[in-house]
């Protein structure tokens, strides 16, 4: 189904904003990743399209990462077809030519963070209710060296190491302190602030803005290309040993009871 992003292009400021609107928590489904992979190499063609805005359509949540289902009690095949999803949506975002903007307007766990972290800049709305960070190991499972390398490109060694150890999902405020976004803004503001931001980016000449970012990103793109077969590999046998489907479906438990 071809509904899960809404995308709007602005052809005056050439400006597309891609808007998630999967209910209820816009989890990385393969549906999802597949439309967002779509809808991404759309605007990458574009030449009117200079700049993405990725938001959330759905109040209090941008993305709640990885569609956890995807991962548990599925074939061999399935987690292959999922886990290249993944890497795909990973590598087009990362080394995207157009000038990439996180609006974050709600919680961002793990792979909605690694959508954020990917992106050229973050804003994020003023809000302590709203987290975001990578979490895996809270999970008991383990964010892979390509989410590591993105983290690690945006905060350093230091914060990734720890928060990557603790698995640590930061309230708005403590995700601006440790450099996990670039600013706070009041949600009511954030659109306004977004088409600031993008204005003053793409004031600048593609071209050099473009080789610049490609040769801080090269290094860490270059290195999921190469193993890219193996990192399929090491996902499935991880996601398949019967002790991580058990700490998958504890968590999906644990989501479920502290609804109720
Ligand atoms: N996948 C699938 N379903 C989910 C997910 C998810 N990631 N998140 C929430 N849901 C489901 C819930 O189970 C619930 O289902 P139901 O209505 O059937 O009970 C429904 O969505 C609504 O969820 P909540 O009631 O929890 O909604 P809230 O508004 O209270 O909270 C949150 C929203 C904050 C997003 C909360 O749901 C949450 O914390 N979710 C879990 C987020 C998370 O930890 N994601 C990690 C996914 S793993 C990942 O992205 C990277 C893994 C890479 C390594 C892989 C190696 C094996």
């Amino acid at each position: 189904s071809n509904n899960k992003i809404q995308v709007e292009m602005n052809e005056s400021s050439g400006v597309a904003t891609m808007k998630f609107k999967s209910p209820p928590v816009n989890s990385l489904s393969l549906d999802f990743l597949t439309e967002f992979c779509i809808s991404l190499e759309k605007l990458e063609n574009d030449r009117a399209c200079r700049g993405i805005v990725i938001t959330s359509a759905i109040p209090k949540i941008f993305s709640s990462g990885l569609d956890i289902t995807e991962m548990c009690g599925k074939s061999t095949e399935h987690y292959t077809e999922f886990w290249r999803a993944v890497q795909e949506m990973w590598l087009r975002l990362y080394s995207s030519n157009m000038v990439t903007l996180a609006v974050i307007n709600g919680s961002s766990p793990a792979g909605g963070c690694l959508i954020a972290l990917s992106c050229d800049y973050r804003i994020m709305a003023e809000n302590p209710k709203y987290t975001i960070g990578l979490n895996e190991s809270q999970l008991g499972i383990v964010a892979p060296f390509w989410f590591k390398d993105t983290f690690v490109n945006v905060v350093g060694q230091r914060v990734a190491e720890r928060s990557l150890q603790l698995g640590s999902l930061y309230p708005a405020p403590e995700a601006l302190k440790f450099g996990i976004v670039d600013e706070l803004v009041p949600e009511e503001k954030l659109q306004e602030k977004a088409a600031a931001v993008m204005a003053q980016w793409l004031a600048l000449p593609d071209h050099a803005r473009q080789i610049t970012k490609s040769m801080m990103r090269k290094t860490v793109l270059d290195r999921l290309v190469a193993h890219r077969e193996e990192d399929i590999k090491n996902f499935i046998s991880f996601v398949s040993k019967e002790s991580i489907q058990k700490s998958l479906l504890m968590y999906m438990e644990m989501l479920k009871k502290k609804k109720s």
